[in-house]
């Protein structure tokens, strides 16, 4: 067997601990990796003017997968951008409550899926006149197509395991009526290929509301960019906060793994980032690599440190990222 080739981007600010860290917890599994390391964000646009080096792109590129920290201030410009080259078109943001963490419930378990490609993501901005700006936002039928089929498939894999068989479509049709009056009627379409999922629709403000009254009839929930970035934020801090969330990008070439949170500078440089969100990432990414019983491996042992408190302060524990992270590494070498 070959090495995964993997693309290693720390990102600004807490990314320099929470992927390192992360690391030694998927070097603990014995997964034959190769890691190569790129640079990418605030400080790498500082030095050079560059934000994503080509170079950076090219391994991202040549690499099996990519394993990204976090962005700050130039986000648009790093995992924005690196999205769409990548043409991973699926942001996976599973939202799942485990034991040991203070949840609005212990019964959540579903999953966020963000078109991760268009929408006011697109980077069509323009200041027209003086002191007047515009955003466009790009809603196409094939992107819709691609990301619905992506929604319905996951729900019928997530069905074969247990789950109830759902999709919810979040939009804003009756305001957004040729953008999202379009995603809405295409969702529909769809679904007819799928009449074994149930289906129902939300406006994102409602839907909004329903991740915390009733987060426990949700399966999987499909989206557009913002609001799909704004809802997981959210759907992140009913499950013990944006220290537990992982993501998934996915196209038909290339996976992206990061957790859900960005460069954090509050906490950045102090050691006490959860680095949850990143090893769940690694989980995702090695299950996309095809490696489960490792991903298993890792999902367990961070299960059982969850349960025993052995964590960071946010989450009420005593040990820093890289503690809590070998705390999980010990576990799977066992
Ligand atoms: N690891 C995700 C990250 O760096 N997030 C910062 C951010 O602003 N992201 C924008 C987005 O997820 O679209």
């Amino acid at each position: 067997m070959m090495a995964h080739k993997i693309c290693v981007i720390e990102g600004d600010g807490i990314g320099k601990e929470v992927v390192p860290a992360s690391i030694n917890v998927l070097e603990a599994t014995g997964v034959d990796f190769e890691f190569i390391y790129a640079e990418a964000g605030d400080e790498v646009f500082e030095k050079t003017g560059k934000a994503l080096p080509e170079e950076t792109v090219e391994k991202a590129l040549e690499s099996d997968a990519v394993f990204f920290g976090a962005a700050g201030e130039t986000a648009a410009d790093v995992i924005v951008k690196l999205r769409q080259i990548l043409k991973t078109y699926a942001n996976v943001r599973p939202v799942k409550a485990y034991k040991g963490i203070n949840c609005l419930r212990d019964d959540i378990d579903y999953v966020i899926v963000r078109e991760n490609t268009e929408g006011l993501y697109k980077g069509l901005e323009a200041e027209i006149d003086e002191g007047i700006t515009t955003a466009t936002r790009v809603i196409t039928r094939k992107a819709c197509e691609r990301i619905f089929k992506f929604a319905f498939e996951l729900a019928r894999d997530r069905k074969k395991q247990g789950k109830e068989g759902k999709v919810t479509c979040a939009h804003k049709a009756n305001v957004l009526k040729v953008t999202d009056g379009l995603f809405k009627k295409v969702f529909y379409e769809v679904a007819e290929e799928y009449d074994d999922i149930k289906v129902e629709d939300y406006y994102i403000d409602a839907m909004n509301m329903y991740i915390i009254t009733k987060p426990q009839v949700f399966d999987v929930v499909v989206t557009s960019n913002l609001f799909g970035d704004i809802l997981s934020d959210g759907a992140a801090g009913t499950v013990g906060g944006l220290g537990l969330a992982p993501s998934a990008n996915i196209g038909d070439e290339h996976g992206l793994f990061e957790p859900v949170h960005g460069s954090a500078p509050d906490i950045a440089g102090k050691g006490i980032a959860n680095p949850t969100a990143t090893i769940l990432s690694g989980v995702l990414m090695l299950r996309y690599l095809k490696e489960f019983e490792a991903a298993d491996k890792i999902e367990k042992a961070l299960e059982e440190v969850l349960a025993a408190g052995l964590t960071t302060p946010d989450l009420g524990g005593k040990l820093n990222t890289f503690q809590m992270a070998e705390e999980v590494a010990k576990r799977v070498e066992k």
